[in-house]
């Protein structure tokens, strides 16, 4: 009895004194993290290529994610918060969270806004109706975008949404804001958004942005823009 008491006493010192020494400090896991690009880095080539594709996400918007978990770790007010919160509140809330934040929300929106040149297919039936009827034609709407994505001086976003009217529109944002924010010029439901920072097209394309823009439909995800149409409307 003595030894078999005597062997828990000492296995459960050894249990306390391994909890309080040897087990690792809780380490809070970051609020954001990089979602997985959601095809090959080559998936999109010949219109961007792989170099871009791969530096893009996983230095560029790394990074984004990486700023804005530190960010967000530094203010208690802002921990719990989703990126959409941190993306509407935008305004009010320290720039690097409005930067960073707008980064991560913007990229994972782009990604996904991207299929294969072979799978990029063609805006639904109700999303072309109302192209024409804003725009005249998909002719004129691409014209209009991409003079919005060649006129935005420096760095920053070109964008299709359903604004507060819930009429289509076309605007573009400086930096990483986005239509989401409440400082946003024009707000609505982001359906379309072109990165036009130098560091989406410079590999290939140097300094011609509109040759850029102009490729670039090649790999809109018109089913998925498709969708977010039918879900701005509803
Ligand atoms: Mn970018």
């Amino acid at each position: 009895m003595i030894r078999r008491h005597l062997a828990v006493f000492v296995a459960s010192t050894f249990a306390v004194a391994g909890a309080l020494l040897g087990a690792p400090a809780a380490v809070a896991e970051p609020a954001f993290t990089l979602p997985p690009l959601p095809y090959a880095p080559s998936a999109l080539e010949p219109v961007i290529d792989t170099a871009t594709m791969t530096i893009h996400h996983d230095k560029h918007h790394q990074a984004y994610v990486d700023a804005l978990n530190t960010a967000v770790a530094a203010d208690p007010a802002l921990q719990g918060m989703s990126l959409e919160q941190l993306v509407t509140a935008a305004g009010t809330l320290p720039a690097a969270v409005r930067n960073n934040a707008g980064g991560h929300w913007n990229h994972t929106f782009f990604w996904n806004t991207m299929t294969p040149p072979t799978q990029s297919g063609a805006p639904s039936p109700e999303l072309q109706a109302a192209i024409d009827q804003q725009f005249g034609s998909m002719e004129a709407f691409r014209s209009a975008f991409n003079d919005a994505g060649t006129k935005r001086f420096g760095s920053g976003w070109a964008w299709l949404v359903v604004d507060q009217d819930g009429q289509l529109a076309i605007t573009s944002t400086p930096n990483q804001d986005n239509p989401l924010m409440d400082v946003a010029e024009v707000k609505g439901a982001p359906l379309l958004g072109n990165d036009v920072w130098e560091h989406a097209y410079y590999l290939k394309h140097q300094n011609r942005r509109g040759e850029y823009l102009t490729d670039w439909w090649q790999v809109v995800n018109w089913s998925t823009v498709s969708d977010r149409y039918a879900t701005a409307v509803a």
